[in-house]
């Protein structure tokens, strides 16, 4: 047994040492630490050895078991700092002084995010939805549980039009009710969950910063159905982000308000620009609200003809509110995000799909 394991500590020493990504090493992990790798093939051969001896076999597998998970904890640290490093050593690699090679114009890099992202919600069975920029107050507010002269209009300072009750769309929320209405029915008669995204530009009288803009552009998604939970929020969110990002990010999700949802959360993204340690694209907290989500409140799918009075609790679903601009400085490492605006063809057609 001795022997075996240090041949086996050699072994994987040398195993290791040619692992150089993530999923090379979890495939080393699952050679020694899985259910059928080298050391539970040492444990079933603990079973057949003399009593007298299992004690100190014990005791060395034990060890070699500690060992190797130490080992590769400090490999995947290693390596997760390297991918790190690449990707802001990627952003940095963005130019906007660069002159444009490109004579025959580019697509915006919001266009490009939005369609990739169009992409994997279609493939999951969304339905993509086109809603208007001006719409009425009953829309952006008060189907939305928030009615007039309540606190959380605060939240977005909006431009109001002189005419008709109506304003510049300060958030994708406000097609929610739109979408009820128009999938309500197949629903109720076919089963069909609502699964929906609706990207769309959005206003605020904002104070611009490298994060802030007055004008910048949301993803909204919902889906409705019986027994949607938490879980299935979870799940969407965590595919979502690692199918744009192709990688792990770090993201953290926290108690957020928003009178359209209960419970609400904040998902923020750890800055790609600094790598967490904070900088003026992240307002120096290493964090960036990303994608705020919930399940959809009572009220609100009420007001949208999902659920009636008799039976309430019927349906129930999640919404999100992705911030698509802020998600392009993610993904391409613009560091300020009147970049966009701008209209620079110099910066903005650098820019390419994957
Ligand atoms: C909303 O707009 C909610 N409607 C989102 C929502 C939908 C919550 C569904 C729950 C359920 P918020 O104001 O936090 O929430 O904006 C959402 C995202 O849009 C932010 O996280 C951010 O990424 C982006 N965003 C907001 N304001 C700006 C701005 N001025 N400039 C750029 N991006 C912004």
């Amino acid at each position: 047994m001795k022997e075996k394991i240090q041949k086996l500590t050699e072994q994987f020493g040398e195993d290791l040492s040619k692992v150089t990504d993530l999923t090379a090493l979890e495939t080393l992990r699952l050679d020694y630490m899985g259910k059928k790798g080298q050391i539970a093939e040492l444990m079933k051969e603990l079973g057949k050895i003399p009593v007298e001896q299992k004690k100190e076999a014990g005791q060395m597998i034990n060890t070699f078991k500690q060992d190797v998970t130490s080992r590769f904890e400090s490999k995947k640290e290693e390596l997760v700092r390297a991918e790190e490093e690449r990707m802001i050593n990627a952003a940095e690699a963005y130019d906007e002084s660069l002159p444009t090679e490109n004579p025959c114009g580019s697509y915006h890099p919001i266009t490009l995010v939005q369609r990739e992202l169009e992409d994997i919600f279609e493939s999951m069975g969304f339905d993509v939805e086109d809603y208007n920029e001006i719409v009425d107050d009953y829309h952006c507010f008060e189907a939305l549980n928030i009615p007039k002269f309540h606190p959380a209009r605060d939240m977005q300072d909006t431009y109001y039009l002189s005419s008709k009750n109506q304003l510049l769309k300060s958030h994708t929320s406000a097609a929610q009710n739109a979408i009820m209405m128009k999938y309500g029915k197949a629903l109720k008669e076919k089963d069909r969950p609502i699964r929906a995204v609706f990207p769309g530009r959005c206003f605020r009288n904002e104070a611009i910063d490298a994060c802030h803009e007055n004008t910048f552009f949301q993803m909204e998604g919902i889906m409705i159905d019986k027994n949607i939970s938490i879980s299935n929020l979870i799940y969407f969110m965590k595919t979502m982000l690692s199918e744009v990002f192709e990688r792990d990010v770090t993201v953290r999700l926290r108690p957020g308000f928003f009178p359209f949802v209960e419970p609400g959360f904040e998902l923020d993204i750890q800055c790609l620009i600094c790598g967490g340690d904070g900088c003026p694209s992240c307002k120096n907290s290493g964090w960036l609200e990303l994608c705020p989500c919930g399940m959809i409140h009572p009220n609100v799918l009420k007001y949208g003809g999902i659920n009636t009075e008799e039976e309430p609790d019927k349906y129930t679903g999640f919404a999100f509110g992705l911030g698509l601009t802020r998600l392009a400085m993610m993904k391409y490492g613009v560091k300020d995000i009147r970049v966009f605006n701008e209209g620079d063809l110099n910066a903005l057609s650098q820019f390419v799909s994957k």
